[in-house]
């Protein structure tokens, strides 16, 4: 099959080959130069510019009109002015750019080479230089005041009474988060991360937690590396040598019990600050050698216990240097977690309880019609973007950088759905940023509805730490039935 292939190939060349011998042949017999081109073949080039030129408008309009628009009426009080800016914006661009072309084409069809006419020479015009300097700089200048004023009401302070919803971003969903009925987000914090707290929220026993977990990891790795045989058989074959060896060391070297004697013993002899302590130090001195062997043969024994007992490992040094790097990881995380301090909102609400009665929820958010709501972004691992098309909104979401925007729903999903006489219709929040393998299904519904059903909605979505026993939360899970009994009333 490749060789059919290469051989097409060849033939195919040789054809060529031979085909442009023909044609100079041909040129040479008619007594032309190669680079003389007839008028009527000037003339086929300049009506097949005129033809591109229809066939490229004709299908920008094709793509314009199947692909150009949202496919919803904006769903958003904002939205509105997004799409009159969108709108003013592409009426300046297709304007400019039917003009530009249209010449470009015509000029090149109307004005082909012909051999008894001769170009203008034109070098410059200072009036055409102030035209179209000046026209697009005014043109600039209205899009960026009308974009920055668009901009401003989206980005602007919310309102005191505006709902509040973080949406965290990760690869790949989005997670949802209500801060429950004290109006505070709880704060949080990526070191306490884990499979139970997908935010890391701080909350006292979340901290407790975390610690746990990362305590029972460092010491997993603490005793594989301290059972390491090949390390257990150096340090005892060091220790057996000392024995044989070394009878009148001065110790302080390598055994942490012995370690205290032998600076106890440096402090002395360098501070010059005896104060009756000499004869201490002759004690010490000849208590030393026999404690000295007594604590190495322990550790000599206690090597071979270590060595017959089944935890022992075996690594190559590659694997033990890993494994001390991760040993020191873990001890800096653990470190971070015990810095994480704890204060206070207006006073009164602590952030580590602000977050207990958070309610986080997957797969859909609910949205109530005609209230303002200022979400905040968050994001885990890399840079996504959210993305609500009929919403008429978009912002990007930053690991370390929190960001925002606000908004009001203006349409309910079920009028939305009568709108576009499409029963499955629904609000998406899409990720608009290239983030990885499952980018592209990295999504969540967001639901509109009435306040009644909206309020209905959250009181059903569980707290973030419920715990039976504890007061507190247990007094908001009062407070949720208590809501939702009212809301049942209200229905
Ligand atoms: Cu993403």
């Amino acid at each position: 099959m490749k060789l059919l292939i290469l051989l097409v190939v060849v033939l195919g060349l040789v054809a060529a080959v031979q085909l442009s011998k023909v044609y100079q042949l041909s040129i040479s017999l008619r007594g032309k130069r190669e680079e003389d081109i007839s008028e009527a073949d000037n003339r086929l080039n300049g009506g097949a510019f005129l033809a591109f030129m229809a066939v490229f408008y004709a299908s920008f309009i094709y793509l314009l009109v199947y692909y150009g628009s949202y496919g919803t009426p904006p769903a958003t009080e904002h939205g509105v002015a997004v799409d009159q800016l969108m709108n003013f914006n592409m009426a300046i661009i297709f304007t400019v750019f039917f003009i530009v072309n249209t010449l470009l084409f015509w000029f090149a069809a109307k004005y082909y080479y012909r051999a008894d006419r001769k170009a203008r020479f034109f070098a410059h015009d200072n009036r055409l230089e102030l035209v179209w300097t000046v026209v697009p700089s005014i043109v600039l200048a209205v899009i960026i005041a009308f974009g920055l004023r668009t901009w401003n009401q989206m980005t602007g302070d919310a309102a005191d009474d505006a709902l509040r919803v973080e949406l965290y971003s990760k690869q790949f969903d989005w997670t949802a988060r209500y801060p429950g009925n004290d109006g505070e987000f709880g704060l949080a914090n990526y070191n306490l991360i884990t499979p139970m707290n997908a935010l890391g929220i701080v909350t006292a026993d979340g901290i407790a937690e975390a610690l746990e977990e990362i305590e029972g990891k460092i010491a997993k790795v603490e005793q594989e590396i301290s059972y390491e045989k090949g390390h257990l058989l150096a340090e005892r074959e060091a220790l057996v040598a000392k024995l044989a060896g070394d009878d009148h060391g001065h110790g302080g070297h390598g055994h942490d019990d012995h370690g205290d004697h032998g600076n106890d013993d440096h402090a002395d002899h360098d501070g010059h600050d005896h104060d009756g302590h000499g004869h201490d130090d002759h004690a010490d001195h000849g208590h030393d050698d026999g404690a000295l062997k007594a604590v190495l043969e322990a550790r000599i024994h206690e090597i071979d216990e270590m060595l017959a007992s089944d935890k022992v490992t075996i690594l190559t040094d590659a694997a033990y240097e890993a494994k001390e790097d991760k040993l020191y990881r873990l001890q800096r995380h653990r470190q971070r977690i015990q810095e994480i301090r704890e204060f206070d909102f207006d006073g009164n609400l602590s952030a580590w309880e602000a977050g207990m009665d958070d309610r986080i929820v997957k797969g859909e958010f609910h949205l109530p019609v005609g209230q303002e709501v200022e979400f905040v972004f968050r994001s885990r691992d890399v840079i996504h973007s959210a993305y609500m098309p009929a919403f008429r909104a978009q912002m990007n979401t930053v690991p370390g950088v929190p960001t925002r925007f606000k908004m009001t729903p203006t349409i309910t999903t079920d009028s939305m759905r009568t709108v576009l006489n499409d029963p499955e219709f629904d609000y998406v929040l899409l990720c608009n940023k290239v983030c990885g393998a499952a980018h592209f299904n990295m999504q969540m519904k967001v639901i509109v509805e009435t306040e009644e059903q909206y309020a209905a909605w959250l009181a059903e979505q569980d707290e973030f730490l419920v715990k039976e026993g504890s007061d507190e939360p247990e007094m908001e899970q009062a407070v949720t039935t208590e809501e939702s009994t009212n809301v049942t009333a209200s229905l």
